[in-house]
């Protein structure tokens, strides 16, 4: 089995938090016994999902002698959760990942991100281009920057219905009805896969959540109780206002996104696409070998949650990765 953190008591982190651009940041520390460490990699989880998302890799960065920063983006856990949706651009996100990287004593670091925290980090990586040495991102692929607008509305109806669920997620009536613990409890059942009785999800890719049954949904196997209930207790903290936020900059990223339309990211990039994601299938990876000249893409046969589904083998690829283009 793979050495994973444990949610609760686990010696090997710590829980820091950092003032970066005026906003308050929660984020997992975690590095080598000695105090020594060869490089510093920031982890950037996704939706809905914290910095323990990544508890089956953050050992094997340890052991590889790297120090690792996983803080709860904007919105998520122990981070702040402001009402002001331009603060969730991915260029206001970007810029706050530069300032706790400058905040550690960093201007250089590795990163990886999963889902939105993948998409944001290809910002990441255009914003602040020195930022970066490497980067590894999974189940999102790159998008450049675009000089027209396309709204996500559009977007469904030309090419992606697969995307569906995110116009249900700007929309506002998920926090309406996902307040309490339990009920977000059943919310993140509905994402992490969990059935009803009869075997049935809670989500749909071009539906959304199907609100209706979350009450009937049993837990996901991808968690265990102990995970589920800190996730919940992290969620509970704001609500899921802010981290439904991140669906809602879609115009305000566009348009700071036009300043940077001729950019480029040439650095070391590894893709690992997930092969059974609903959300993000496979298609979608088609063009970005176009745009990386510096790219390795893999492929897991998992859903959404790779970094959960299959952590050896995921674990595996990125080893291979960083001990061919990092050291
Ligand atoms: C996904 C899935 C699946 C081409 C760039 C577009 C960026 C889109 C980023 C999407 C982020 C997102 O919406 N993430 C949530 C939830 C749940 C369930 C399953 N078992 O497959």
């Amino acid at each position: 089995a793979v050495d994973k953190i444990r949610v609760s008591g686990d010696p090997r982190i710590e829980y820091k938090s950092a003032t970066v651009n005026g906003r308050q940041y929660g984020y997992l520390l975690s590095q080598p016994d000695s105090g020594k460490y060869r490089a510093t990699i920031f982890l950037i989880h996704g939706f809905p999902d914290i910095s323990m998302g990544w508890r089956y890799q953050i050992p094997m960065f340890v052991k590889m002698g790297l120090r690792v920063v996983a803080p709860d983006c904007l919105g998520y856990g122990r981070t702040e959760a402001p009402e002001e949706v331009k603060l969730y651009s991915h260029k206001r996100c970007a810029d706050d990942m530069k300032a706790l990287a400058s905040h550690l004593g960093e201007s250089r670091i590795i990163l990886g991100g999963h889902d939105w925290g993948a998409a944001l980090s290809y910002r990441i990586a255009l914003w602040h281009p020195d930022l970066i040495s490497h980067l590894f991102t999974v189940c999102v692929p790159y998008a450049r920057p675009q000089p027209t607008y396309l709204s996500i509305e559009d977007l469904v109806k030309n090419s992606a219905p697969h995307f569906r669920y995110q116009i249900q997620f700007a929309d506002g009536d998920v926090e309406k009805v996902v307040r309490t613990k339990s009920e977000i409890k059943q919310f993140l059942a509905a994402m992490y896969g969990g059935r009803d009785e009869k075997g049935k999800v809670g989500f749909d890719a071009e539906k959304g959540v199907l609100l209706e049954k979350l009450p009937s949904l049993k837990p996901s196997r991808l968690l265990s109780e102990d995970e589920l209930d800190y996730y919940a207790t992290e969620f509970s903290r704001s609500g899921m206002h802010g981290p439904l936020n991140w669906y809602r900059t879609r115009r305000v990223n566009y348009e700071e996104e036009l300043a940077i339309l001729d950019r480029k990211i040439t650095i070391p990039v590894l893709f690992i696409q997930a092969l059974k994601d609903q959300a993000l299938p496979p298609h979608l990876g088609k063009s970005m070998a176009n745009h990386i000249p510096n790219m390795t893409m893999k492929q897991v046969n998992t859903a959404h949650w790779a970094l959960w589904e299959k952590p050896e083998e995921v674990n595996s690829i990125i080893s291979s990765w960083m001990n061919e283009a990092v050291f």
